[in-house]
Parts: structure tokens; C-alpha cells; sequence
């Protein structure tokens, strides 16, 4: 099992590195192995185990601009993010939980653990996914081959699909996430977490196995674009990163 795990997991490296992303993404000399999985129901796939450790931002903190601004980029990283990362870390030390298992363990099990775990966990968890969710602007981007067919398939097109997902983003009252997901149906699916929750938590809104997330905290774009959170939205699709999306989707199928 530990070599297949090791192959997937080298797969994986090299995937990521032909995707266009730095080399190290999720990776760290730190970083623990997060060999077990232990997650309820078995539901995660193990090379998208996440650690308690901030990893690396896949590219600068300008390489998103005319979508989201290097200013709003540091802030998120540097500051929020990476208040998260130590706020599950310090929950962790104080309630007993080891950290060189993955945190999907915990969100499995959220309910049984204080309200700062359940923020922070989340809040660690969900922007780990969001800086891989991300690359450059590119014209036309649009998923590929099987996630585009499965996506058509319950959307009826990629437009409709990106028309009710933003809607999602748009309609979240407050503070909040929009995500495409793999319910428990094993279909694919979309729909919003307040706060810091995701579909991976045991007392989420939505559950299931999580393909793309969209930040939609005021942190996340009021810099560049105040209150108009819609806009944030229709620009953020062209900074999606579809082949990281594809590689979740993958795992699952
Ligand atoms: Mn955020």
C-alpha cells in the first residue's frame, strides 16, 4: 500500500508540475506524510490529504492581477491564511489532536471539537484548496474532457453551471464559500458553506468531496472591488485552475 500511495503520490507531483504550477505545491521539507486516512466513510482521496502547515503559494502574489490584485493577495495569504494555520495548530495542541494525521480527520468529525477548531480548521483547509483552485488569467478557460461532460451533463452547459454557481457565491448572506462538489450520491453538485464550513465537515450544510471552492469574504475582494461581489465572481472565472479541479475530480471517479 505504501508504495502505491508513494506512485500516486509522485503521479501526482509530476501532474502538477506540467500543470504550470511552482514544483513543492502541497508539499513542504516539513510536511508531514499524512499516510493514514482514516476520514469517515473513506471519502477523501489520499493524495489530497492536507496538513496543518501553510504550504508555499503556487505563484507570486501579482500573478493574478486584473482579477485579484497583489495587494488583496498578500493580505489573504500572509495575514488571513495564515491566521488560520496557527489558529487550528494552537486548537489542535489544545485539544489533543495529532498533527502529523491529515485535517481531513478532524473535519470529518468537526462536531466533536470547539467552535475554534471548526473556524480554523476550515479556514486552513479551504484556503490551502483555494490558492490551487487559482492560476494566471487565461482567454476561454473552461474545464476539459470528463469533468466538462459531467458537468454539461448536470448543468445542461458550462454556462449554466457557472451562471448557478455564481449565484451560489452571490447569494451566500454574509460571509461564506461556493463550491462544486461530489455528494455523497456521487454526483456532481454545487452549493455554499457559511463562514468556514466545507462539504467535508460532519455538520456542513452540503457534504460531500469538494473539486472547487470560490472565497466569497469581503477580504477576498473588497479591496479591488468594494461591494460588488458579483463582479469578483464573473472575473474570477478566468483565473480557475481546471486542470487542478480535473486532478480532484479524478481521484473520485
Ligand atoms: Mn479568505
Amino acid at each position: 500500500m505504501a508504495t502505491s500511495h508513494k506512485t500516486n503520490r509522485r503521479a501526482f507531483i509530476a501532474n502538477t508540475v506540467k500543470g504550470g504550477l511552482a514544483a513543492g505545491v502541497g508539499l513542504s521539507a516539513a510536511a508531514p506524510l499524512l499516510q493514514s486516512f482514516t476520514t469517515k466513510e473513506n471519502f477523501m482521496p489520499v493524495n489530497f490529504a492536507t496538513g496543518f502547515d501553510q504550504q508555499p503559494l503556487p505563484y507570486a502574489y501579482n500573478a493574478l492581477e486584473n482579477v485579484i490584485d497583489a495587494m488583496t493577495m498578500e493580505l489573504h495569504y500572509s495575514k488571513h491564511a495564515a491566521a488560520y494555520s496557527k489558529n487550528v495548530k494552537d486548537a489542535a495542541a489544545a485539544e489533543k489532536v495529532d498533527i502529523t494525521k491529515p485535517l481531513e480527520d478532524v473535519l470529518a468529525n468537526i462536531s466533536k471539537y470547539s467552535a475554534k477548531m471548526r473556524n480554523n480548521g476550515g479556514g486552513h483547509y479551504n484556503h490551502e484548496m483555494f490558492w490551487q483552485c487559482m492560476r494566471p488569467k487565461r482567454e476561454g478557460n473552461a474545464p476539459t474532457g470528463k469533468l466538462l461532460a459531467a458537468i454539461e451533463k448536470e448543468f445542461n452547459s458550462f454556462d449554466n453551471f457557472k451562471k448557478q454557481f455564481a449565484d451560489f457565491g452571490k447569494n451566500r448572506f454574509g460571509s461564506g464559500w461556493a463550491w462544486l462538489y461530489i455528494n455523497k450520491e456521487n454526483l456532481i453538485t454545487i452549493g455554499s458553506t457559511v463562514n468556514q464550513d466545507n462539504p467535508l465537515m460532519d455538520i456542513a450544510e452540503i457534504k460531500g468531496f469538494p473539486l472547487l471552492g470560490l472565497d466569497v469574504w469581503e477580504h477576498a475582494y473588497y479591496l479591488k472591488y468594494q461591494n460588488r461581489r458579483a463582479d469578483y465572481i464573473d472575473a474570477w472565472w478566468n483565473v480557475v485552475n481546471w486542470d487542478y479541479v480535473q486532478q480532484r475530480f479524478d481521484k473520485m471517479g
